[in-house]
């Protein structure tokens, strides 16, 4: 009886924290950096700044380790081996840093910023923004210092649960970057787009001149477009977990928004585009072609290589007004159902390439 009781009581909490049902009204139809000002309105209406020393209070709830060891040790990023057992546990609050400065992994932890506070100069709320703040390992945290997140190539250093860093081999930049581990690239991704997307209206105030911040010095792409490649695919790669799920809706109830590409993943290709072309990509783009055209039953039906490969695809009208956003369109199979069916003429664009077809 208890237990079933704990259980109603559990669905209760989930259910009453889980994202509402009219969170995101008023992005049906945007696309591009309109949905992402759109996404900034949403997610900053609510937003209470909680201070920093409330983060400390933040990670006992939400960032306790109910997936891995499951031991409500602190989930950290830079020290969690998913495949085994980590090589240190950190009791929440107990071995939170205090005075002293461990020079070994281990020590403690402290607050990483995914998105640097020195590129804010420690301005609040960002400084306190528990959606990109996270429980680390105080020397990784160290070691990652503000460096651009990357694929390393090159590895001077590498943590005890593989985080690197390095030189990257990532094309378009070839500085040096820190590297999570495959397990977290995606949150660490998700995080950074929150960030750019909350605080649009602040990033150009920021210090771009900084040769490690990634900023591109605008309000609506923010980074430059390798970064953006980067994260994209990292998003892509590394899917939503269970973890990002519950994390972000504590941070919902901790201080009073949401991470919209955790709750949305499909609004990350349809704010930012990836112009990384992985030979599969290429090769399914240059090898698509509509096979039926005029169409019929309102369905696109293509063929080509590799098709599941294509991020997202947009519909577009005889004027040039994008009438659908496909995220994925070809993950389930070689054709598209059609949202808009006037007659007339009408373009699918993939990347740089478009195909002309006619609903009769
Ligand atoms: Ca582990
Ligand atoms: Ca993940």
């Amino acid at each position: 009886m208890k237990k079933i009781a704990s259980f109603l009581l559990a669905f209760i909490v989930s259910a009453v924290f889980a994202q509402p049902a009219n969170y995101y009204n008023g992005t049906a139809g945007l696309t591009g950096y309109a949905l992402k000002t759109k996404l900034f309105e949403i997610i900053s209406n609510g937003h209470i700044d909680r201070g920093y020393g409330s983060l400390w209070d933040g990670y006992k709830v939400g960032d306790l380790d109910k997936y891995y060891e499951n031991d409500n040790s602190i989930l950290d990023i830079y020290s969690e081996k998913p495949a085994g057992p980590d090589a240190y546990r950190y009791t929440p609050g107990t071995n939170q840093c205090g005075g002293t400065t461990p020079s070994s992994e281990g020590g403690c932890y402290n607050r990483e910023h995914l998105f640097p506070q020195g590129f804010f100069n420690e301005g609040a709320p960002m400084k306190n923004d528990y959606h990109h703040v996270r429980p680390t390992d105080n020397v990784v945290n160290g070691k990652r210092n503000n460096y651009p997140f990357g694929t390393v190539g090159t590895a001077s250093w590498t943590s005890t649960n593989g985080s690197k860093l390095g030189t990257s081999n990532f094309p378009g930049y070839g500085g040096t970057v820190f590297e999570p581990i495959d397990e977290f690239k995606g949150d660490v991704a998700r995080s950074l787009l929150y960030f750019i997307t909350r605080y649009e209206d602040k990033v150009q105030g920021f210090d771009t001149s900084n040769v490690h911040n990634p900023q591109d010095g605008s309000r609506t792409r923010v980074f430059e477009q390798w970064y953006i490649n980067l994260l994209i695919s990292w998003h892509l790669k590394d899917p939503v977990s269970a973890f990002e799920i519950a994390r972000n809706n504590y941070a919902y109830t901790f201080q009073g928004n949401r991470n919209p590409y955790v709750d949305r993943p499909e609004f990350v290709t349809m704010i930012w585009t990836s112009t990384l072309s992985t030979t599969e990509t290429s090769e399914a783009v240059s090898t698509l072609r509509i096979i039926q055209n005029p169409i019929s039953n309102g369905e696109l039906r293509v063929e080509g290589k590799n098709l599941s490969k294509i991020p997202s695809a947009q519909i577009i009208s005889a004027t040039g007004q994008v009438v659908q956003q496909i995220p994925q369109p070809f993950k389930n199979g070689n054709s598209i159902k059609l949202q808009h069916r006037n007659k007339g003429v009408y373009f699918l664009k993939i990347q740089q390439r478009t195909f002309k077809f006619i609903i009769p």
